[in-house]
């Protein structure tokens, strides 16, 4: 908690550390009310940085310890002879190599803030990144300190059978009056981050792998009992991550057990710690009675995400924290990677980048804007952000389109064989793939160091004398806090030309063939390709894929879009283009609405709408994702200077004139897909696409305010024979008028489902996010849920989490008690767990999109959170930058 100003820290300070951790051996005591930690460090003097004849200091991280006995090379020292304050423990060492003994008390009972060791529930975890291990005992708390791990962990057998840590257990025993413990070896040096520890009374569900090298790996995931069967999923997944980075990035898993366990209370989705990986339960568990498709779609990609880092993040690991996105953006990239082949890559690629554009454009935009590796920070939990990590992650996916399949390949092998064993720095990793290729990515690495989104304006002639087709491209990336001017970027457009059959014309660039599709890189502000032999003014494909994190701008007709909707060979830029369609439409219905004219529907837009619903050949989920209008966050994020009302209006609008003016087509569709999907449920790909576009039509439907629609609506719910089909029955219901059938279907649902929380989260949830009037007075009354507490971080998300990012026209209510609320709850939360309580400023802090009514509203609010006392070090970092 705040006594002063936090500190800021800053890249350009790194040094290397004053000494080394070889070996760590601990143990825990594990009782009721406490825990006691006995550490055992071989310290040794870094030589690098000092000489033997001048040992400086050590100084041990710690926090919240009582510190009970300290023993330098078995000689245990008095008070004075060495210092503790709030955040650290400081003593002299007399010899370049010595042994540290220590003990300290902790309390994990009353560990709120879910960073160190703590309960959740009946059972002992930890959570340790970035800088947790300093709540449990005094250490070198920084990753480029790696260290052999022992553990022994001591607990009442009775309460506590399963007693867990990282790597391989190695022996254990019995104590007296109903105590057991069990003995850990990690055999690879680590930092302290991806220390983990488990007690509990925990069932497992166990299988095996066999690796390519022909090791049998014991595979076992953790559970509370009630949750055994919901399990399956999640290791099946686990196995196909195993496979897969063996095949695709040839890397084998090292240790001959790997752990999963769930866990209820969790600040984020998971942690990768060193053979044993930390979950929150709503990562682990999918069964299709109680999770949707996108939660066993969220599962999978955790689960690989998490299972990645044994090799990004675990072997190879970051110098320092100004260097996460080297693990954190290159697993993105991995896990992204890896759920697209495994379902449809097209899909996968349009949801990455729809959620992209909505919440890291806005990020990039605002005041916490960062460059994936930020240069300073105040709380590092701060910076685990989208820039880091989704935008990260194109970035990695910027160098494998450069360098291909298989000269990325080579590089990641260099990266991995030169670095195995250290703590490395994203320059490090650039280097790998420049030397496996003979590669120059120096200007490429300006998308390391510079934060915001660029803008990429494309304008075209044609010269039919000369059959000349010039593309002129010019970029220019907005200014973000500390950084006024940026210079120009490497941006990678994937592109082709079509003809006005669509097909691809044949592309000839500067005397070069290119084939039909090509990547040009664009380097300069001002760039001109000249592309020849092109026999008649063709429409450009550009930026297929996405192939750069840029927006992309180049003046379409709303014909063009619908010709692109209509015949581009690439899916994604077909998809691309009926978005840009739709977002042209609502812009412009902004605009009318706003001037007071009547709304009129563009019929392009009905067409291209018309065509994919009756397109049986065309992917469900496609067409799912076509029909999708832009979210109202992206709305915001494209606007200038946002209006929430006129947004939200002219969207719903649109939404129920394509659902009048379909309703036909919609539900013929709706009524087939409806058919086909009420026999045995299946998890298979195109099972869960006939539900996304089944539900999404229903959604429409809906909006007909039709008495046989509401009919098939509850029928749904009723009948369903999966969560998704009976969650979005729920969802249409309590969006729509019809008071008594949804007043009765969410007391059904609470009824059915009080004993299952993950379900109950969708509960809140979705009553949190329904737009009607009267939204915050009902989540106010959802707080006093006995089902809801303010301890649970899935519980906080799921309700007070959902109001201020979805239900954006309540939360932006003109009286500002959307915003009084949240600043009520942040300030509230604060107290107890300061991670979370910082995520929820987000909202607030994009105060500069909106007009000077709310802006001041919401620096009210800001203001009345800054001027708390304490205030966490989390809240103060994002609110004073957002009122900078
Ligand atoms: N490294 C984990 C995410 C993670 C980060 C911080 C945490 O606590 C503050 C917890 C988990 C991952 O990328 O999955
Ligand atoms: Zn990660």
């Amino acid at each position: 908690m705040r006594t002063e100003q936090p500190k800021t820290i800053y890249l350009k300070d790194y040094k290397a550390p004053d000494y080394w951790i070889d070996e760590t051996q601990l143990t825990f005591e594990l009782f009721e009310d406490h825990a006691l930690v006995h550490s055992r460090l071989a310290l040794c003097l870094n030589t690098e940085r000092h000489a033997e004849t001048a040992l400086p200091p050590l100084v041990l991280d710690g926090q919240q310890l009582e510190l009970q006995k300290v023993v330098l090379d078995e000689q245990e020292l008095v008070e004075g002879a060495y210092q503790v304050d709030s955040d650290s423990l400081t003593l002299q060492p007399s010899r370049a190599q010595f042994e540290l003994a220590l003990t300290t008390r902790i309390e994990p009972q009353n560990n709120t803030a879910l960073e160190g060791l703590y309960k959740s529930g009946s059972m002992f975890c930890t959570q340790c990144e970035a800088e947790g291990f300093r709540k449990i005992t005094y250490y070198l708390d920084r990753p480029d300190v790696m260290s052999r791990f022992t553990t022994t962990v001591i607990a009442e057998r009775e309460r506590y059978p399963v007693l867990l840590s990282n790597g391989n257990p190695i022996a254990s025993g019995e104590h007296e009056g109903g105590r057991h413990w069990v003995s850990w070896e990690d055999p690879f040096p680590k930092p302290a981050y991806l220390f983990a520890l488990v007690a509990g009374d925990l069932c497992l569900l166990q299988d095996s792998f066999t690796t390519m090298s022909g090791r049998t790996i014991d595979l076992r995931i953790y559970v509370e009992p009630e949750n055994r069967t919901q399990c399956d999923h999640a290791m099946d997944s686990l196995k196909r991550s195993m496979r897969w980075d063996e095949e695709v990035y040839g890397r084998e898993y090292d240790l001959d057990i790997f752990m999963i366990v769930a866990v209820n209370d969790f600040n984020m989705g998971a942690m990768e710690n060193k053979g044993l990986n930390i979950f929150n339960s709503s990562c682990v568990l999918a069964h299709q009675d109680t999770a949707t498709d996108m939660a066993f779609q969220r599962v999978e990609a955790v689960v690989a995400h998490e299972y990645f880092h044994n090799w990004s993040g675990n072997r190879v690991t970051c110098r320092d924290w100004f260097q996460l996105s080297l693990k954190e953006g290159f697993t993105v990239f991995r896990d992204s990677e890896f759920s697209a082949d495994m379902n449809s890559r097209t899909v996968k690629r349009i949801e990455d980048v729809t959620f992209l554009r909505a919440n890291q454009f806005a990020e990039d935009a605002g005041p916490m804007a960062h460059p994936v590796r930020p240069d300073s920070f105040i709380e590092i939990s701060n910076f685990y952000t989208l820039t880091v990590y989704e935008k990260g992650a194109e970035v990695v996916r910027m160098l494998h389109t450069l360098l291909g399949e298989e000269g990325f390949r080579k590089g990641t092998d260099l990266y991995f064989e030169r670095h195995d064993g250290q703590a490395v720095t994203c320059d490090d990793f650039i280097k790998a793939l420049e030397d496996a290729n003979g590669a120059d990515f120096i200007q490429f690495k300006r998308w390391y160091s510079q934060a915001g989104t660029p803008r990429l304006n494309v304008r075209s002639e044609y010269d039919a004398a000369s059959r000349e087709y010039r593309l002129h491209f010019s970029q220019v990336c907005p200014p973000t806090p500390g950084q006024p001017e940026k210079q120009p970027q490497v941006i990678p457009v994937r592109m082709a030309l079509l003809d006005r059959d669509g097909n691809e014309i044949p592309l000839q660039l500067e005397g070069k063939a290119l084939g039909n599709e090509a990547v040009v890189s664009i380097t300069e502000a001002e760039q001109t390709l000249v592309f020849e032999n092109v026999p008649n003014c063709p429409l450009p494909s550009l930026l297929r894929g996405f192939s750069a994190p840029v927006k992309l701008s180049y003046p379409y007709s709303r014909d063009d879009r619908v010709f692109l909707a209509k015949h581009d060979p690439d899916g994604f830029n077909r998809w691309e283009a009926a978005q840009g369609l739709a977002v042209d439409v609502l812009q412009g219905l902004v605009e009318i609405h706003r001037a007071g004219r009547p709304l009129n529907l563009d019929q392009r837009l009905v067409e291209v709408m018309r065509s994919v619903i009756a397109d049986a050949e065309l992917d469900a989920a496609m067409v799912a994702e076509i029909i999708r209008l832009p979210s109202e966050a992206y709305l915001i994020e494209l606007a200038e200077v946002a209006d929430v009302d006129a947004i939200h209006y002219t969207r719903e609008w649109l939404r129920r004139a394509l659902a009048e003016a379909l309703r036909d087509e919609m539900s013929a569709r709706y009524q087939i897909l409806a058919a086909a999907g009420s026999g045995a449920f299946s998890a298979k790909a195109d099972a869960m696409a006939a539900r996304s576009l089944k539900n999404s039509l229903l959604s429409y439907l809906m909006l007909t305010g039709e008495q046989q629609v509401v009919g098939w609506c509850v029928r749904q719910f009723v009948e369903a024979t999966n969560m998704t089909d009976r969650q979005a029955a729920l969802v249409a219901l309590v969006n729509s008028p019809f008071e008594q059938q949804r007043e009765a279907a969410l007391a059904e649902f609470a009824e059915r489902w009080a004993e299952y929380p993950l379900v109950m989260d969708q509960w809140f949830s979705i009553q949190a996010a329904a737009s009607q009037p009267g939204a915050l007075d009902r989540v106010r009354k959802l707080m006093e849920h006995p089902l809801f507490t303010m301890r649970n971080p899935n519980k906080v998300r799921a309700l007070i989490g959902a109001f201020a990012n979805q239900n954006l026209i309540n939360f932006h209510a003109l009286d500002g008690s959307g915003y009084a609320f949240l600043a009520d709850r942040i300030i509230e939360l604060d107290r107890s767990n300061p991670q979370i309580a910082s995520r929820l400023v987000t909202p607030l802090s994009r105060w500069r999109k909106f007009e000077p009514k709310r802006q001041e509203l919401m620096k009210t609010e800001l203001a009345r959170i800054m001027a708390q006392s304490p205030l966490s070090p989390d809240v103060y970092e994002v609110v004073s930058k957002s009122l900078a």
